[in-house]
Parts: structure tokens; sequence; C-alpha cells
């Protein structure tokens, strides 16, 4: 074996000193000293000597976080001291006799100095450290008895895995709760679900899923944090004097205590300080489920000792729950105002997160099958803050026989349009958009926006009052309009009557562009409508054109092709362009692009390695104005490959594939042929 210079030890120790530093001010001070790129730069230094250096390599080295794949038991571990639990007050008056029972026992009129801590809602654990080393861990269990979380443990970025400073005692034990920050539960849940697998119902359980995990190279990809609530040491003369210093000096050991812990002296001072947690509960990172109080005074808590598993000097004040069960009695689908039709869950009324909810959104059928909700199921309600109310899990044992499946209707429950659901697409929609009376306000406003027929006067307000009203019901209505009509408005001069009209007017002949642009079909934007408007030059050839024609041009793939073609496929829709047309709307036709100058039109083309005279998207940009589409990849259907310098893998399997290739003084005679120059 090579024997390690000392340069390359102390420079080890070194990066571990200072990344260990940079974990305390980031996690546990919330005072980040380096950017993340530093941090992950010293971070990969160490990692690199360590694989170098194996006999450098330490349990307590912060590159250890990350887990291991060897498949832990979670052996039962007896707590050295039983992890007590909490009792509840459920009101203000039993927090008051909470207060009373403590100062009777104490013969004290004095008021009681407590620390008001907000109770996380994860999963309490305890730490235990020898000389300073983190040398096990353990779940709560029953108080008396947990689980050996270590593995999982050592892997949370704020659980110390040494203590920071001199002075430590032998043995120390640091209690405290593991939680899921409510921002990383839900990228969590994001990951699962695009993955595949079962979702969280929330934080909690998150955190404890993730505990549970039998490799701990999983639970390092979660994100857990650690926040500490108690201390014990073995020698009591150590102890401070008051559980708001040990606190701190746990805080000095390197761990993260709740930076919302305050002081309060007496009861009253206790309710008010629940009450501003309580308003501050939704805009914390984290999720509460209420406050502790603790007596203050370590001498006064061992005056007091506990009944049964309870501490007499605590209590836990709780907030309204977050989570009830109630029945879902109905599905019902709504139409959004861009179509979009969503189901929405009819409930047993419940109260939970301080309201009474009767309705809950399902958001779209993916949803629907993922929670496999019938209806008649008894499900999980949660509802945090001003957040809508969310179904979080069925209860599948309490499904009744009668329980029945949820189907996405066929047509539009407002106006009986065919509804449609674009193949990978998660939402269904109604394609009435230019006739459903869900649609109606947002599809007026698209076409007065300025972008599409820029009717100068016809804003957000006034189209709310029109389609309240009933004066307006489709876009062809706003040309029957009447300066008599908009005059009786409230709010609506003569002046400012007379001069929409005139708007209005001036909008009967726009361009072919702009007028398809105006019908607000789905994902047909400006550019969009622009290449359909000069490849067919008559809303007639659009409306005519196949699916495939329609992908003729260029940027139109299958999916706005499949929109383009169900907008016009809708009687409802070809109504409501008669109509237009009999109120005296004419869109100008437009020259139709000669195809004879779109001699790559159908083909699809790959540009691979460097072009010395031209950038990539300059190349593309010209390929596409022949007519032919661009792609990243090559297969069978590539009519041709161009290759630049350093062309790699794609022109191999070109020439595997035996396509025709061209080089860049080819692409350019190409383009020369056909008048383009870069
Ligand atoms: O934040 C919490 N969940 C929390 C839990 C807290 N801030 N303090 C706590 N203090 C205690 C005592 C008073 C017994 C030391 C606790 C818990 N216990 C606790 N967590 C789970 C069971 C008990």
């Amino acid at each position: 074996m090579t024997q390690v210079s000392a340069d390359i030890r102390q420079r080890v120790e070194a990066l571990r000193a200072a990344l260990d530093d940079h974990n305390y001010h980031y996690y546990v001070l919330d005072d980040p000293r380096i950017p993340d790129a530093e941090y992950d730069r010293l971070f990969r230094e160490l990692q690199s000597l360590e694989a170098e250096y194996p006999e450098l390599v330490s349990d307590e080295s912060p590159t250890r976080r990350v887990g291991s794949t060897a498949e832990t038991s979670f052996q039962e571990v007896i707590h050295r001291l039983p992890m007590l639990s909490l009792d509840n007050a459920f009101s203000d008056d039993e927090l008051r006799e909470f207060d009373r029972r403590v100062r009777d026992r104490l013969s004290t009129d004095e008021p009681i100095e407590y620390v008001c801590e907000p109770k996380l809602d994860g999963l309490a654990v305890s730490l235990h450290y020898e000389q300073g080393v983190l040398i096990r861990a353990a779940t709560r269990g029953d108080g008396y008895a947990g689980e050996d979380i270590t593995a999982n443990i050592r892997t949370i970025p704020s659980v110390p895995l040494k203590l920071r400073g001199s002075n430590i005692p032998e043995l120390v034990e640091v209690r405290g709760e593991v939680y899921m920050p409510k921002a990383g539960f839900e990228k969590l849940n994001a990951r699962l679900a695009t993955q595949g697998e079962k979702t969280f119902v929330n934080p909690r359980n998150a955190a404890a899923g993730s505990l549970r995990q039998k490799k701990s190279t999983v639970t390092a990809k979660r994100p857990l944090e650690l926040c500490a609530y108690s201390m014990a040491v073995t020698d009591e003369s150590l102890l401070p004097e008051t559980h708001w210093d040990s606190l701190q000096t746990v805080r000095e050991w390197g761990f993260r205590i709740n930076p919302e812990m305050r002081k309060a002296q007496g009861a009253d001072a206790c309710l008010d300080a629940y009450n501003e947690l309580m308003q501050k509960r939704e805009s914390l990172p984290y999720e509460i489920d209420g406050i502790v109080f603790k007596v203050n005074r370590i001498d006064l808590q061992q005056q007091l000792g506990f009944v049964s598993r309870a501490p007499r000097w605590a209590i836990a004040h709780k907030f309204p729950a977050q989570e009830e069960l109630t029945v879902i009695e109905d599905v019902e689908f709504q139409v959004g105002r861009t179509g979009a039709v969503t189901p929405v869950a009819r409930l047993k009324p419940v109260f939970v997160g301080g309201v009474t909810v009767s309705n809950a959104t399902l958001h779209n059928m993916d949803e629907v099958r993922r929670l496999d909700v019938h209806i008649g199921d008894t499900v999980f309600i949660r509802r945090a803050g001003d957040v809508i109310p969310q179904v979080v899990k069925v209860v599948v044992e309490k499904r009744p026989q009668d329980a029945a499946d949820v189907a996405m209707p066929t047509h539009c429950p407002v106006c009986d349009s065919d509804i449609v659901q674009i193949e990978g697409e998660a939402v269904a929609r109604c394609s009435g958009g230019l006739y459903c009376p869900a649609q109606r306000k947002e599809a007026i406003r698209h076409y007065a926006s300025r972008k599409a027929l820029d009717i100068e006067g016809l804003g957000d307000k006034l189209i709310d009052v029109l389609v309240d009203d009933g004066m307006v019901k489709t876009v062809a209505d706003l040309y029957r309009l009447t300066k008599f009509q908009l005059s009786s408005l409230e709010r609506m001069g003569d002046k400012s009557a007379s001069n929409l009209i005139a708007a209005i007017d001036r909008s009967r002949n726009p361009v072919l562009w702009r007028f398809i642009y105006a019908l607000g079909i789905r994902e047909v934007g400006e550019a969009t409508a622009k290449g359909l408007a000069s490849y067919f030059g008559s809303l007639e050839a659009i409306s005519q054109a196949s699916d495939e024609a329609l992908q003729e041009v260029p940027d139109v793939g299958p999916i706005v092709a499949g929109h383009v073609r169900s907008f016009f496929d809708q009687p409802h829709n070809q109504e409501t362009l008669e109509a237009l047309k009999d109120a005296g709307v004419v869109w100008q036709q437009e020259q139709v692009t000669d195809r004879g100058a779109r001699p790559l039109a159908g083909q699809t083309w790959v540009l691979t390695g460097t072009l010395s005279q031209m950038t990539r998207d300059q190349a593309k940009e010209m390929l596409e104005a022949l007519g032919a589409k661009v792609a990243g990849s090559v297969s069978k259907k590539t009519a041709c490959v161009v290759a630049g310098e350093a062309a790699g893998s794609k022109l191999a399997k070109a020439e595997q594939l035996g396509l025709p290739v061209l080089d860049e003084a080819g692409l350019r005679a190409l383009l020369d042929e056909h008048g383009l120059t870069v």
C-alpha cells in the first residue's frame, strides 16, 4: 500500500471540515456561505481523494451521506430513557387548565415561563453520540423500544455525523423530529408520479416511508430534514438550567432547531403564540399540526415529573386537522374557460382545514384512475390553507357494493360539442371553442385581443357585462351590437359607444392569418396561423384539409393537426363561422406559396456535426423554408442527413441505413439552387 502523504491527509481533513461547516451554515443557520457550485466542487474533490486513497475513508465524512445499497433489517432498540408522548389540549380552556395544574403542583401563583415550539408533523427519533460521533439512531416506536435506523438517518444532511465544538459530553442523546419540507414533498410526489409509482398522501407519510427504506441510497434521495427538540446527557451536572438554553447548546453542536420557537409567560401569552403561529402556518415551508408548550426551567420540569407516558410539564395544542374522511356522493364534470373538462367530486360536507368542504377537484381522468375513485367511496380529503381541497386517497376497504365507476362524458355537459382528448395529454377538452358558453368570454377576449383582430375598447370587463347580460353569445354577435344598446350600459358614454362600434367595424376585413389566429384553436399561435394561411390560401381549404395535408405545413405536427381538425369538425363552430360571414366579416384570401418552391415538402432531414459557414439554426430554418421537417434523430424515414465536421453516431447510422448524406458544400449547393443564401 502506498503511504498517504501528510499533505493529502491534511487536505482531506480540511475539505471535510469546510464541507461540514458549509452544511451547518446552510441547514442549521439558514445562512449559506458559498454558492452551491462551489460546494459541489469541494465535495467532488473530497470524493476523488477518498476514491484514490481508500485508507482515508471515514464514516464521518460528508461524502458518506449518499447511503448504501446494502439492505438493513431495522433491529429493535430499547431506549435508555423512554421517549415520552405528549398530552393534548383541545381547546383554550384545556390549555388554561394545564397551566393551572402546573402552578398548583409547584404551589405558585407566579406566571410560568413556557417555551412555545411549533409541533412538526413528522417522526420522532433519538440520536446517540459517543465522544461526539453519531453511533446510533432509532425511531420512537412505542416509546420504550424503536427500530435502529442509523444507516438511513446518516443520509440526512441536517443530521451532524460529528458534533461541532469542544467540550462535548462523553455521551449525548438528542431527540428531534424528522420531516419532509412541503416543497420537497411536492417534488418527490411529482417524480414518483412520472415514474408511475405510488405517491404519498402527505409529507408526514412521505417522511415515514422514506425512513423505512431498506436501502439507504433511496433515503438519501429523499428531501428529509431533522429538527432537534430535546437533549439528554448522562452527566446531569452538564445540563443547562432551562430547556431554552439546552436547545441553544444543541444548536451549537450542529443541529437545526426551530426558528419560530419563543418564550411566553403564562397561559394567555401561550394562547397568543398559538394564534400567531396558526396565522403563519401556511407560509411555513414545512407542515405543523400544532404547538408544544414546555415549562422552561429544568428544575421545575423535574419537580413536575411525568404520569404514565407523558410529562406533566409539556402539552401540545393542536391546530384544526387538514385531513378528514368523507364520502364521494357524485362526480360531475366542469368545463373551464379554456375548454378543459375537469371531474369534480361532490362530497358529503366535511369540516377540514377550518372550513366546510363539499367539492374537491379530481383534476383529470388519469388522476381518477390513479386514485381509483368510485362514486360512493370513502376518501381522505385534504385542505391546506387556501389551497383547493384535494382527494388524496381512497379507503378501498370501505367501498360499498354499489360503488359506481367514473366515466368521462363523450359530449360537453355545457354545449354538447364533442369532448376530445389528444393522445398523451391528460386533459380532455370541449371542442366547441367558439360556441361553448363555458368558453365564451375567453373566446371573445382572444378574438378581440391586439394580436388577433385588435378591437380597441373591447376590454375584459366589458366582455363580462356583454356576455352576462346576454347581448353577446358568440363573436358573431359583436357585429350586431348597436350604439343604442351599448350606450345603455353603465359607465358607457355616447362617445365610447361610437368608438367601439367603429372599432368592431374595422375588424370586418382581417387578413386570413389573423382571422385564423383569432379563432383560438388550441396550439395555433401566430406563426402556425401564418403557416396555415400561406399554405392553404383560404379558410375553406383549411377547414376541408385532411390530417395529413395539415401536417404538410411547416411546424404542424399530428397534435396541432388534430386540434385544427376537431375545431372545424364541430357543427357549432361551423355555424359560428357562417354567422360571422352573415354579419359581413370577410377574411382576405392569401397568396398561396408556390408549392414548387417547397421541393422538400414531406421530407424529414437530420443535421449533425458542425457547419463552418452557417449555424445549425440557420441551416434548419432554410431547410424548413424548402418544406422539410428537421428532426433530431436518424431513422429509416429520414430523407437525407447533412453531416458537418466531426459528425458522429448519426452519420454512422445514416451510412448503415444507406441514407443519402450531404456535406456542407452539398447543402450550400442545394440552397443556392433554390435561391437561398446565408
Ligand atoms: O415538533 C414536534 N413534533 C415535537 C415533538 C416537539 N417540538 N417537542 C416534543 N417534545 C416532546 C417531549 C416534551 C416529550 C420531550 C415532541 C415530543 N415530545 C414527541 N414527539 C412524538 C412523541 C412525543
